[in-house]
């Protein structure tokens, strides 16, 4: 096959950092489209920097990605960018909307421009099935977003459906649920637990804060969602595919299994709630089932829980040893 052009926005967080990954060890000729800051935030790009072309752009701005698409002529397009926090989303809604919902379209009208041929993923999210009514959720499943986040990712899932249908192109929603990797976000819970766990097995810190501990998700490996990702632009024809473990754990069990990886048993003294960080609306639970794209994509998770915690734990451990106190 020959040599395939990719363009990945949000190629600096967990997802993107991964699939850039990928694809380079796949051949493929990558493109990473980076919001300008005054310190670009770079640290998991750093295995391959100089395997990747980086270029200037934001979703927010429809003529940096015009001519983003125009001068990357890509094959395929990921769109992994957004305001992804959802805790944030409360306090910063328009925002959130603007480049997680907007954004989306605005990518869209770029590649209809520029290269209608491309295949484009749109990164999705359980959160738009928020509030569910039923259980296990697939791609059938009734959306209910509970934030700022989780509508504005409605948005882009309609917008992606609505370019398919309206334009033939070919554009997939990957509805995936929460991924996770020692590449995650310190805000995010399992990091934040992982990291903060880490801390107190170490004598670093004394205590852990948390919010709502009763709130659950299916929590899969990132690495192998990527793969997932990836698989979902090749397919024959474009769809909607949701990538989940098909468990589900609370943030309780979570941080049990972090303290026991590192060692310590008797944990509740160490972890106080503090309702700072519980949100407005919440989702109490989720859990997918990705049976087409098992079908169809030959996709199934492989980490499950207890490995995940494992793995996130000891790579904080690690980490935090190398820095001394
Ligand atoms: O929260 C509860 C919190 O922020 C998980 C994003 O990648 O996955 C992620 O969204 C749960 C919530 O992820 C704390 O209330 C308790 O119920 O790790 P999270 P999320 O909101 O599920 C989806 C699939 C995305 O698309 C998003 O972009 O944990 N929780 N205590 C807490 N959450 C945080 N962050 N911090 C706490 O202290």
């Amino acid at each position: 096959m020959p040599n395939r052009t990719a363009l990945i926005t949000g190629v600096t967080g967990q997802d993107g950092s991964y699939l850039a990954e990928l694809l380079v060890q796949k051949g493929y000729r990558v493109y990473g489209l980076i919001r300008r800051l005054s310190s670009p935030n770079v640290t998991h790009l750093s295995i391959i920097r100089d395997k990747i072309e980086i270029i200037d752009g934001d979703l927010m701005d429809q003529t940096s990605l015009n001519e983003a698409v125009r001068c990357t002529s890509p094959d395929e397009v990921y769109n992994l960018a957004a305001q992804s926090f959802v805790g944030i989303s409360f306090g910063q809604p328009v925002l959130t909307g603007e480049v997680t919902g907007l954004g989306a379209l605005r990518l869209l009208e770029a590649v209809k421009s520029h290269a209608p041929q491309a295949r484009v993923y749109q990164a999705s999210s359980s959160e738009m099935f928020g509030h569910v009514d039923r259980e296990p959720q697939d791609e059938s499943t009734p959306f209910h977003p509970r934030s700022p986040y989780g509508v504005a990712k409605v948005y882009a899932y309609w917008a992606c459906v609505n370019y398919r249908e309206a334009y033939s192109m070919f554009v997939s929603n990957g509805i995936l649920f929460n991924h996770e990797s020692p590449r995650r976000g310190l805000e995010f819970v399992t990091r934040k637990i992982s990291d903060g766990v880490a801390r107190i097995a170490l004598g670093k810190a004394q205590t852990l804060s948390l919010g709502n501990v009763d709130a659950k998700r299916d929590w899969g490996y990132a690495p192998e969602y990527v793969e997932l990702i990836w698989r979902t632009l090749q397919h024959s024809t474009p769809g909607d595919f949701v990538g989940a473990t098909g468990e589900s754990h609370s943030v309780r069990e979570f941080t049990g299994e972090a303290f026991r990886v590192a060692g310590i048993e008797d944990w509740s003294k160490y972890v106080v709630i503090d309702s700072k960080f519980n949100r407005p609306s919440e989702v109490y639970n989720l859990r997918g089932d990705s049976s087409k794209a098992a079908r169809e994509l030959g996709w199934t998770a492989k980490t499950k829980f207890k490995e995940l915690a494992q793995i996130m734990v000891e790579a904080d451990l690690k980490r935090l040893s190398q820095q001394g106190s």
